[in-house]
Order: C-alpha cells, then sequence, then structure tokens
C-alpha cells in the first residue's frame, strides 16, 4: 500500500518560544521504515521541517502555526495515496490538525485516514467523536499495530483482532485490547530520515537543550517504569521501560555521523538514567567505538542508578550536560506527584555530577494542584540548596494537566477541565503550555499572575545566588561564548542574544 505520513505543524501560544527550537521527530521515521521493511511504500510529509522559517497567527485561537499550511500540506498529498495518516503528538496542534483532516477529507474523500501518536492515545474517544473524517486510530507504540492494520484493511480480516487500536462502528466506539510492548526494539529498522528536511533541522543548529551544533535525536530506550500522576507514560507506554542493544545504538550513530554529519547527540529517552548498566555500556562503547561527538540528556531524568563512577564514564565518553527531574521541593507535592524521590538523593546525585564537571540542569514544576504557600517554600528552599551544590541550570515549568494522564482526569472529575468542545479545544491550546504566557493557573492557592511572579522569582533567586557563590562562572560562560561553544541555558540565551539564530529551510 502507498502510506503518506503528515507530520503536522507546531502550535504554540507564543511566537518568540516555537521560534528557535525545532527538533526532528523520530517517531514517524520509525513507522515508515518498519513498513518499508514489509513492502509498503511511504511518504513523509514533515509541515514543520519543511518550513521552519514559516510562522502565522491563528486569530481564533490566538496561537502561533508554525510550518506548512493546510493548503501547501494537502497540495503535497500524492493522489494514489491509499492512506493517509497523521501524527497528533501534541495536543496543543490537535485544532489545526482537526482542520487539516477535514479539509484533507473533501479532496481524497475515498482514501483512509489514520492518526496516532501521545495526543491520539490520551483523547482517543474525543478525537473519534469530534472528527469523523477519522477512520482509524493507533493507541501507543505504532510499528507493529500500523502494520497490522492495514493488513487488516488490505486483507479485509476482522479489526477487533488488531490489538491498540480504535475506531467507530455503527455509530459506538471501538477500542481494541491493549497492544503489548515490543520487546524486540532491535529488530526495527533505522528511521527514515528525509536528507534535505532532515538539513534544514540540523542547519538550525538547535536542540531540545545544546545550541551551535549539527544535533540528532536518538532514543535508547522506550517507556518508563514509573507512574506520576503528570505524566503521559503510563497511558502511552504502559509502566514498561524497554532499551535497545548498546551496539545497536552505536551502529544507527555511526551512520549519522558518516551521513549527516552531526556533532551532538540528544538522548531523547523518557529517563535514560533508570539503568545503570545501560547507560555504562553506552558511554563505554562510544569510547571503545572511538565516536568523538558530544551528547547529553535534555530530558529530565531520574537519579536512582546513577553515581560517581557512572558520571565519571559518562564524561569520558563525550556526556556534557544532563538534565534531572526533581520537580518539586516539596515533599507533600512530590507525593501527590506519585514521583516516588527521594530529595535528599537527588541532591547528592546532582552533586557528584557537577563534581565530575558535567552541566547539570534541574526542572521544577511550580502551580500542581493543592500547592500551598509552605510547598512554594520548601521549593525556593530546594532551588537555593541546588545553586548552592553548583547546579548550572534551573528550569521552572507551569503545571499543566496532559490529557491521559492521573491528574488531568481528576481535574476533569471535578469539573476545572471544560467539556465543551470548543471550550475543550480553546484549552487544549492555551492551557498546556507550560510557560509563563499560559495565563492558566490548576493550582487552586495562586492565581496565573502569582504563578509567574513566583516562577521568575525562582528563577532569579537561583541565578544570583549560583553566580554569587561561583563568580568564575561568568568568565566560563565569557569563555564558551567567544569559541561559541555554549553549554548551560545561560549560555544559550547570551549566545542567541549576540549573535542570533541561523536557518537555511530547504522546501
Ligand atoms: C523530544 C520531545 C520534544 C521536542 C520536540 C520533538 C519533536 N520534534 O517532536 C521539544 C523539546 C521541541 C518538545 C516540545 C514540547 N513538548 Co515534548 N517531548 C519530546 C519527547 C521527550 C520525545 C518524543 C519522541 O521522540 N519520542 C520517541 C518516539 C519513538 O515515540 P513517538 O514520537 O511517541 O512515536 C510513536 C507513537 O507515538 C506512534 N505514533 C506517532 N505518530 C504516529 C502517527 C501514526 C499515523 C501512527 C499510526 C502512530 C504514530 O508510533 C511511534 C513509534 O512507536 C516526548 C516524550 C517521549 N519520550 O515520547 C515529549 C512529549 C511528546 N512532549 C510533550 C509536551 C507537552 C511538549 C510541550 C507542549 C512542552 C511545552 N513547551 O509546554 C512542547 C510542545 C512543542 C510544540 N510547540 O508543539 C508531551 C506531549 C503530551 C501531549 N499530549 O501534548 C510528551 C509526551 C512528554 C510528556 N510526557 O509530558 N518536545
Ligand atoms: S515523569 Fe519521569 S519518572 Fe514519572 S512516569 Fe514520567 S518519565 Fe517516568
Amino acid at each position: 500500500m502507498k502510506i503518506t505520513f503528515i507530520i503536522p505543524p507546531t502550535v504554540d501560544n507564543s511566537k518568540l518560544l516555537s521560534y528557535r527550537q525545532a527538533i526532528p521527530s523520530p517517531g514517524v521515521p520509525y513507522l515508515a521504515s518498519f513498513l518499508e521493511a514489509q513492502n509498503h511504500q511511504t511518504l513523509i510529509i514533515d509541515a514543520l521541517g519543511l518550513a521552519l522559517d514559516k510562522t502565522f497567527y491563528l486569530e481564533k485561537y490566538k496561537c502561533y502555526v508554525r510550518g506548512l499550511n493546510i493548503e501547501e500540506i494537502i497540495k503535497r498529498i500524492p493522489t494514489d495515496s491509499d492512506i493517509i495518516a497523521f501524527s497528533i503528538m501534541y495536543s496543543n496542534s490537535w485544532v489545526y490538525v482537526k482542520k487539516l483532516i477535514k479539509e484533507a477529507k473533501k479532496l481524497f474523500q475515498k482514501k483512509i485516514f489514520i492518526a496516532g501518536g501521545e495526543h491520539v492515545t490520551a483523547d482517543y474517544d474525543q478525537l473519534l467523536k469530534g472528527c469523523s473524517q477519522i477512520d482509524y486510530l493507533v493507541l501507543g507504540e505504532g510499528e507493529i499495530t500500523l502494520a497490522e492494520l492495514l493488513d487488516a484493511i488490505e486483507n479485509s480480516k476482522d479489526l477487533h483482532l488488531v490489538d491498540g487500536i480504535a475506531y467507530r462502528k455503527n455509530n459506538q466506539i471501538i477500542k481494541t485490547a491493549a497492544r503489548k510492548r515490543n520487546n524486540n526494539l532491535d529488530s526495527l529498522p533505522f528511521p527514515k530520515w528525509d536528507k534535505d528536511v532532515l538539513e534544514n533541522y540540523l542547519s538550525l543548529n538547535s536542540g531540545m537543550t545544546t545550541i551551535n551544533k549539527r544535533i540528532m535525536p536518538i532514543i535508547t530506550s522506550r517507556g518508563c517504569v514509573y507512574q506520576c500522576s503528570f505524566c503521559t507514560n503510563q497511558g502511552m507506554w504502559g509502566n514498561h521501560w524497554i532499551s535497545r542493544k548498546i551496539e545497536n545504538i552505536i551502529c544507527e550513530i555511526k551512520f549519522y555521523i558518516s551521513e549527516y554529519k552531526i556533532n551532538h547527540l540528544e538522548l531523547h529517552d523518557l529517563t535514560a538514567g533508570l539503568d545503570k548498566s545501560h547507560i555504562c555500556n553506552f558511554a563505554k562503547q562510544l569510547v571503545a567505538n572511538s565516536i568523538k561527538i558530544s551528547w547529553s540528556l535534555p530530558a529530565g531524568t531520574r537519579c536512582e542508578s546513577l553515581d560517581r563512577e557512572t558520571f565519571s564514564l559518562l564524561k569520558k565518553s563525550g556526556c556534557n550536560k544532563i538534565s534531572f527531574a526533581p520537580e518539586s521541593g516539596s515533599s507533600s507535592v512530590l507525593k501527590k506527584m506519585d514521583k516516588r524521590l527521594s530529595l535528599k538523593k537527588i541532591l547528592e546525585v546532582m552533586s557528584l555530577c557537577v563534581q565530575e564537571q558535567i552541566t547539570v540542569r534541574a526542572h521544577i514544576i511550580l502551580g500542581f494542584p493543592d500547592q500551598s504557600f509552605k510547598d512554594s517554600l520548601s521549593t525556593y528552599f530546594f532551588i537555593i540548596k541546588m545553586a548552592l551544590i553548583g547546579v548550572h541550570d534551573v528550569s521552572i515549568f507551569k503545571f499543566v494537566p496532559l490529557p491521559g494522564t492521573t491528574i488531568f482526569e481528576d481535574l476533569k472529575a471535578h469539573g476545572v477541565i471544560p467539556t465543551q468542545e470548543e471550550e475543550y479545544e480553546y484549552f487544549l491550546v492555551n492551557d498546556l503550555n507550560n510557560n509563563e504566557i499560559n495565563k492558566s493557573s490548576f493550582c487552586k492557592n495562586f492565581t496565573p499572575k502569582q504563578l509567574n511572579v513566583m516562577m521568575f522569582f525562582g528563577l532569579c533567586l537561583f541565578y544570583f545566588l549560583q553566580f554569587f557563590f561561583r563568580p568564575y562562572r561568568l568568565v566560563k560562560s565569557l569563555i564558551c561564548l567567544i569559541k561559541k561553544d555554549p553549554v548551560s541555558i545561560f549560555d544559550n540565551l547570551l549566545f542567541y542574544k549576540i549573535y542570533g539564530t541561523t536557518s537555511k529551510t530547504k522546501q
């Protein structure tokens, strides 16, 4: 069959925040290479990667869309496609993808429309109810489910036997049994990247936390064994952490270096530091294979399995940055998050990491429902401790209830999440960004304005103390800037201020 995948443009309520960062998405390239290995033909229309320089405003939802617009996307869909498949990762992009799907169906009435991704998995019921143009949804991990679904469609098999899908039948929504996770990630072919589109991203030199390098995302493991109440992991990956074999990962990295000339890797695993032997073997094999590029863990990782020996090994292998996710300095908030994390332990681990000269960033969430004034003070106290032990960066995010999380269901049951379609869609676009532009608060004790002030105060407190106790870091930042090799988030901001951004998008 001929499958045309569409990666939609991004939707954000702040032009500034979405403008610089753009990262290639491996999910669809994984699906495409898997299907090609099964003799299907695939094409990927990456609406973001094809027009990184283009941003336009959606008046109705008061947000910015970055990438190709609906007309431009539809023009690129080959008329002989059998299946048009949409990737919907971000809940905030749903309103625009829905419009796209409706417009595309007018022209491609006989084609089968499939969608998958994080938002689809979390909100399958709403999607099928609100968009009759979608035929099938793939829930959770996509490769095997999509291949089985295509086989069932092509050979008129019973859809009920395909695990991990949702669809409409006689006006009813059917969700089949949950799909078992793929235990053998090494059986997946490497993602199918379009060289020109990938080059658009790579030449932008902008990763999740690293800039001014040719940065490639890589996934060494999928899922996580925890079930934090604010995280989508449980619904999406079902609490299993499954890793790839290190030889397989090294092979992919060597290919990226020779083919795309990358010089930095960002591990986009949900929590790469979960298993000491996995991360240590990864580092050892980078050294053994003389792979001399830098790498980082930008998505906040857990800390339980990490120690000095591990950090020393990671440093030797080129790791220059690790993000940790303490989330809060209040044990009572952490309990409500079901984070199962010891603040004492994570401070110890971050301190060891700093001592091994790896740049450390910490993620904090403010505005969790029920967060009290006392909890906020505990978090500031924790921020002070992090500055004292030498953590390099702190990112303070506003709490947002993502669909598919326990806390979302809880807030919905309490009437906090709007249920009426138009209001719900406005909520998806405007309330799910965790930055200060988001004008909502889901914490009954603080208004949105108070949360913004608290976020700002937390950042000022951290950076003032960090540079007060380590003034030499300012000099280090200046040296990094002169060498055009920014490392911390502070360096990145200075770098953008002085040198601006570069982008050479090829369409
Ligand atoms: C890297 C990353 C980013 C990168 C961008 C990556 C990119 N280019 O897409 C950056 C840093 C820019 C980013 C930003 C944000 N992110 Co982010 N990000 C991730 C991260 C860590 C990795 C994504 C990834 O590569 N996964 C690995 C691949 C293999 O899995 P996958 O993409 O899910 O694809 C599989 C399935 O979903 C499915 N599938 C996917 N598409 C399709 C399509 C079809 C047709 C089918 C059948 C199946 C299918 O099959 C694939 C293969 O199995 C995820 C967490 C995670 N580990 O998944 C969060 C995550 C996707 N991000 C999230 C969020 C909330 C955000 C932000 C909104 C945060 C913010 N600023 O407030 C922004 C939004 C950006 C925007 N404006 O749109 C949430 C999304 C939840 C949601 N419902 O919206 C996630 C899940 C993290 C979390 N648990 O909170 N993010
Ligand atoms: S927040 Fe982190 S530790 Fe918690 S479930 Fe998600 S990935 Fe796992």
